[in-house]
């Protein structure tokens, strides 16, 4: 008996390390993560042909595009979540197959018909709690794939304030990326491209929506639910959407890095602006994560030496003590950045 219990208890935590295997946390070369079941695993919802050809030919394909666009350059020591993180600056072909890699692999994840919504879990209480019930999320979840124009994704994800929330996006994108309006990290995905559903729904994307939003593997969304709220990438996140500090780190950086090449005209003519910026970002909002007396003094800090900085421009001081000045900003800065 006991030994049996060893064994059974074995099988669960093979199984738990699966699902956690399944979520690529990855760096170049890139590679397609496992199938966690057959093809034939999700019939009659999806049927087997439908399985293979997305997984083998369209996952495998965006896995093999993002070692290509990544291939000699500096993404190469990216991980797979810091490519999504900065899809803005990235470049469309290495957004669109971190998406595709990433997207896939979490749909994979979530996707089961034999692991029922469980009102008791973590995920269960939180959908609960925020959404009334699992049939008012899975209502939320088909009109958000049904409403998505073109190609995207429907998702629940947790957000900054570690809430749940459902949202869409196109193309490959998802809300870990700085170009995504709804930001957070995403535990439950649902593919509404054509090639998920077109073999067996042809062009009715609503049947395939009510018939997958009652196939997930919410065991997994589970698992993905409390490593989301562990995940420091959420507070990443948090602090990419920290406009004020986004506001002030433009201007910081297009007027420190040509003072660097001996250019001081930038800092010359936006020091005002520079003290501006520092201003609203000591009177703006700042991310619950980051709003502690240490961050607080740092950005008084910033205030008071960007003022001191405009001053010393005014009375158009020597390079050497601009460049000095905006030097000891610039550190300052890096310690809130
Ligand atoms: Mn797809």
């Amino acid at each position: 008996m006991k030994n049996l219990r060893y064994i059974a208890l074995f099988t669960i935590t093979l199984l738990l390390t699966g699902f956690s295997t399944l979520l690529p946390a990855q760096n170049y070369p890139f590679e397609l993560s496992r199938l966690p079941y057959a093809y034939t695993a999700l019939e009659p919802v999806i049927d087997a042909q439908t399985m293979e050809i997305h997984y083998s030919k369209h996952h495998a394909t965006y896995v093999k595009n993002l070692n290509l666009a990544v291939k000699g350059t500096e993404y190469e020591k990216y991980t797979l979540e810091e490519l999504l993180l900065y899809a803005g600056e990235t470049g469309d072909a290495v957004r669109n197959s971190a998406g595709g890699h990433y997207n896939h692999s979490l749909y994979w994840n979530t996707l089961s018909l034999n692991n029922p919504f469980d009102a008791l879990s973590d995920v269960g209480k939180a959908v609960i709690a925020t959404f009334g019930s699992a049939d008012s999320l899975k209502k939320l979840l088909t009109k958000a794939g049904a409403t998505r124009f073109g190609s995207g994704w429907a998702w629940l994800y947790v957000t900054t304030d570690k809430k749940l929330a459902v949202c869409s996006s196109p193309n490959q994108d998802n809300p870990i990326m700085d170009v995504s309006p709804e930001r957070g990290i995403p535990i439950l995905a649902i593919d509404v491209w054509e090639h998920a559903y077109y073999l067996k729904y042809q062009n009715k994307r609503g049947d395939y929506l009510s018939a997958i939003v009652n196939t997930i593997n919410w065991a997994a969304v589970n698992k993905n639910y409390t490593d989301a709220l562990a995940n420091p990438l959420l507070k990443d996140i948090e602090k990419d959407t920290w406009t004020g500090l986004n506001e002030f780190h433009e201007v910081m950086s297009q007027t420190f890095h040509p003072s660097q090449d001996g250019d001081l005209n930038p800092i010359r003519e936006r020091s005002g602006e520079l003290l501006a910026r520092a201003k609203d970002l000591q009177s703006g909002k700042i991310p619950a994560s980051f709003n502690t007396a240490e961050i607080k003094n740092s950005i008084a800090s910033l205030v008071k030496e960007a003022g001191v900085l405009n001053q010393l421009v005014i009375k158009k001081a020597d390079d050497k003590t601009i460049t000095k000045k905006l030097g000891e900003l610039h550190e300052i800065f890096h310690s809130i950045k």
